[in-house]
């Protein structure tokens, strides 16, 4: 049975948006994508709105990273497609199924010079999986459902549409394409039986699986592969927690000692990136297993690359038979390592310095984060520590900006992740540098009760940056900040809440009123710059 759908553009769009399981939509107001406003609202389909265009599409990211479904964004023509451009990049190279809806100054008066007339294609275009302008209002469904299909077929990504505004304003008809349904990719069974054998055959084999795993469902066949062939999993990405921590074969801190002494690394469902040493292990054969061949490493010469569904790899490698390696040794060796990092890591994360080390709010935070708490980290330095001293419990818990590394996702996550999850606590990991870029939306998610904890680690400087600079230079420019700002005010001005805390036994107090709260409440925890060099400033 087909369904016909009448209407506006928006009308049109939202149809086959709301058939593809899309939820709601994050935008920033303004008039060439009104339309699609006037269909939601209708609708009651949600509409969080935010104070820069940027948080709209890390927020629609979150939703697509934690849900495994797509997430929307609506910006108007011009600047508010321009101001998304980071948030497709960074979706684009976390493959986020996100979908930006942009407006777009009408066809038919192209080059008079209307407001805000701009072709957005080849600006979106190097950064999405698909990137279309639909000229005909009948046309939008089809194109929606295409779009759609793109960001969901693995290697999954963002997809981008714009819309001349007589496009979307005028009435129109279509047919509702069925919708996307993704069939799973087949990887070639020869190069899975050569993966395959690779690894029965390895003394000191390991796994690093990253976000593709998670992405593509595939958690329980991780597990599952890894249990099966005996192998020590470490992760990276949206692929954290996927072994619960006290699961025998999860590690996280042993790592260098791991790759160092593999003799066969197996990365599942990450790029062999800057990340993972540009995938050289040193003398380790390497097993590259991607969700599609388009993400086959050209830089490197792998022993196997199987590519394909990664659910079926990982389930095939779980089901051969044959004869197996004893890993008894190696598993233990790393767990020696490995619990030798967490007693070191212990001591620091108790540290009862003056000022604060970064390491003592990741020891305070372990004690009142839930096991399926949300953290988002946003910064340098600071998110740095909390890489090595939060462990998610669960998969699906962990949202870091990825291999782009773009400052700035921080109150967009946070609204994407609040707005999945109602019920869990989601705590930003923040940097005082990092704050700067996207703050002011915590005045929409007070609007909009969207409740976050944000801990922001105050060192007074882009510490990242600083410290590299005086290695290389001796000196530094362009790294200090207003030391000791008083971050937690601004969101009390915003309409949240907020405390400064300086003294380590204050932390934990700090927080349990954070999450306690119920508006969006900020710990601004001044720490310790590094023992290097102490907090300085060209305003002291
Ligand atoms: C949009 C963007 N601009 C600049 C950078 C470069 N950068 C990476 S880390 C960093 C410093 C971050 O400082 P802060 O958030 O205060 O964290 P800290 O390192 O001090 O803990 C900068 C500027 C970036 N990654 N993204
Ligand atoms: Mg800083």
């Amino acid at each position: 049975m087909t369904e016909r759908v009448e209407g506006h553009g928006g009308e049109l769009a939202l149809a086959a948006l709301r058939a593809n399981g899309v939820r709601e939509m994050f935008t920033l107001s303004g008039g060439h994508v009104f339309p699609l406003y006037d269909a939601a609202h209708k609708h009651g389909f949600p509409i969080y709105d935010v104070r820069h265009e940027q948080s709209a599409v890390f927020a629609a990211e979150a939703v697509a990273k934690l849900n495994r479904r797509p997430g929307l964004a609506v910006l108007t023509a011009g600047p508010g497609v321009t101001n998304g451009v980071s948030g497709l990049t960074s979706a684009f190279f976390n493959a986020s199924p996100v979908l930006v809806l942009g407006g777009r100054a009408p066809q038919f008066r192209w080059g008079s010079g209307s407001l805000q007339e701009m072709d957005h294609l080849p600006l979106v275009a190097p950064v999405t999986k698909h990137a279309e302008t639909v000229f005909s209002t009948d046309d939008i469904p089809r194109a929606v459902t295409a779009a759609l299909t793109s960001a969901l077929t693995p290697h999954r990504g963002p997809a981008f549409l714009d819309f001349p505004l007589e496009a979307v304003f005028s009435v129109g008809d279509a047919e509702l394409p069925a919708p996307v349904a993704v069939a799973p990719v087949e990887p070639d069974p020869d190069e899975v039986a050569r993966a395959g054998r690779l690894i029965a055959g390895a003394q000191r084999p390991v796994f690093i699986a990253g976000s593709d795993v998670y992405a593509g469902d595939a958690v329980a066949a991780l597990r599952e592969a890894a249990e099966a062939l005996g192998v020590p999993v470490f992760t990276n990405g949206m692929g954290r927690g996927a072994l619960p921590p006290e699961h025998p074969l999860a590690f996280a801190k042993a790592r260098r000692v791991a790759l160092k002494g593999a003799d066969v690394v197996v990365v599942i469902g990450t790029p062999l990136d800057f990340r993972l040493s540009f995938g050289d292990f040193g003398d380790a054969a390497v097993v590259h297993i991607v969700d599609a061949p388009s993400q086959r490493a050209e830089h490197v010469q792998p022993a196997a690359s199987p590519a394909g569904d990664l659910r079926l790899i990982l389930s095939a490698l779980a089901g051969q038979s044959g004869d197996r390696v004893d890993h008894t040794d190696w598993i233990a060796q790393l767990r020696t390592a490995e619990d030798a990092a967490k007693a070191r890591d212990a001591e620091e994360m108790a540290a009862d310095t003056d000022p604060i080390r970064p390491a003592r709010v990741y020891g305070e935070l372990r004690r009142v984060l839930a096991p399926d708490a949300i953290t988002i980290g946003d910064g340098g330095d600071f998110v740095s520590y909390a890489g090595r001293y939060l462990e998610p419990a669960q998969p699906g818990t962990w949202l870091d900006p990825g291999p782009y590394g773009c400052l700035g996702t921080g109150m967009g996550y946070a609204m994407g992740a609040r707005v999945s999850h109602p019920d869990r606590q989601i705590c930003v990991l923040m940097g005082d540098g990092a704050a700067g870029f996207s703050l002011m939306d915590v005045e929409s998610l007070v609007r909009q009760r969207l409740p976050v904890v944000i801990v922001v680690g105050n060192n007074g400087i882009w510490g990242l940056e600083k410290h590299p600079m005086r290695a290389m230079y001796g000196y530094d420019v362009a790294a200090d900040l207003q030391p000791e700002l008083r971050y937690d005010k601004v969101v009390e001005a915003l309409g949240g809440a907020g405390e400064t805390v300086a003294k380590a036994a204050d932390l934990g107090p700090a927080l349990a009123r954070a999450f306690d709260a119920g508006v969006p409440y900020l710990v601004n925890v001044l720490t310790d710059p590094t023992d290097a060099y102490p907090r300085s400033s060209n305003l002291a």
